[in-house]
């Protein structure tokens, strides 16, 4: 069954890593968000490919889900001895991908190739594409003005309050040809449990339609997200946080959606076919099942 996962970080990559598990590798494909790069100590961060990337090579840390597992902290450290900015933790390990990628976008080499080659050195044998290889860079409608996407985020923890989103650059953005062919031939569409506003929404909005079925999984469970600010930016927004809010966020174009066991009850009001089962991601275990609960449930549709 070819599959395409639509993934944001931690979350998405965690699904990603699940659907892996169970796919032979030319069978999945993953497209993925890069509203949250951003450009930091004149290096170009791409932090949701790299999340993808790390989790399925099995070079993530665990404890936060993005950055290298064992890491260490010497350069960032320094550099805020010497008064540079800290806020945005990069660590040795992972300072190789930012240096590397920046040295080979100046080149002139595309995103999507340095990302494949990239892919090859940690031995992922999935294809892993961005968005789009054109810059689009989620910006964050505050309380206190727009803010880019990780100066909201990290540096100011998600704290002002959200009243809209802007995707820069999104309308000129293109999906890149090969993941433009996987939308194509794909059994199906899934899209990982990521934040529906700043994950999943600007890679919609590259690929523009999808022609495919698609299969959402809810990132909200029992009203909450597991990690990141999706709940708090539905209520900022004025729609009560819940697996039914996402489902509504899709709808036009969903034909199946997978909620939590907590959630059964929505179920009901979810206007496509529904999973309910269980969805938190703790273990390698959880994450290998949900995907093959997701795959057996496309099956049958
Ligand atoms: N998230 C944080 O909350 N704090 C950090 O210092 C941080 C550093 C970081 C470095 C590299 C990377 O690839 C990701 C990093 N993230 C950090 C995560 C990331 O910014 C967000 O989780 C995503 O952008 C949201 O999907």
């Amino acid at each position: 069954m070819k599959i395409v996962a639509l993934a944001g970080g931690v979350g998405g990559a965690k699904l990603a890593h699940g659907l892996a598990q169970n796919l032979p590798p030319e069978d999945l494909t993953v497209i993925v968000n890069t509203g949250d790069d951003f450009e930091h100590l004149g290096l170009t961060i791409c932090p949701d490919l790299d999340t993808v990337c790390y989790t399925l090579g099995g070079l993530a840390n665990p404890e936060t889900g993005w950055g290298r597992v064992n890491e260490s902290w010497n350069t960032i450290g320094n550099i805020e001895k010497l008064g540079g900015p800290g806020w945005f933790r990069l660590g040795d390990q992972d300072l190789a991908t930012h240096l590397e990628r920046t040295r080979r976008l100046k080149e002139g080499q595309s995103l999507s190739e340095i990302t494949r080659d990239f892919c090859n050195a940690w031995g992922i044998k999935q294809m892993v594409y961005p968005m789009s290889d054109s810059r689009v860079r989620t910006m964050v409608d505050t309380d206190e003005g727009e803010l880019a996407f990780q100066e909201y985020f990290v540096h100011r923890h998600c704290e002002p309050r959200v009243k809209g989103f802007r995707f820069d650059g999104v309308e000129a953005a293109r999906p890149v040809t090969g993941a433009r062919e996987a939308l194509e031939s794909a059994d199906a569409v899934v899209i990982c449990p990521s934040n529906p506003w700043v994950s999943v929404d600007p890679i919609l909005k590259v690929i523009q339609k999808i022609n495919r079925p698609v299969v959402a999984v809810s990132p909200i469970i029992g009203g909450k997200t597991v990690k990141g600010p999706a709940a708090k930016m539905y209520t900022e927004l004025g729609i009560e946080p819940s697996a039914l809010a996402v489902a509504r966020h899709y709808r036009s174009f969903l034909s199946g959606f997978v909620l939590d066991n907590v959630d059964s009850d929505l179920s009901a009001k979810i206007e496509a076919r529904t999973l309910v089962t269980h969805t938190l991601m703790n273990s390698n275990a959880d994450r290998a099942r949900l995907a093959m609960d997701v795959l057996h449930f496309i099956g049958s549709l």
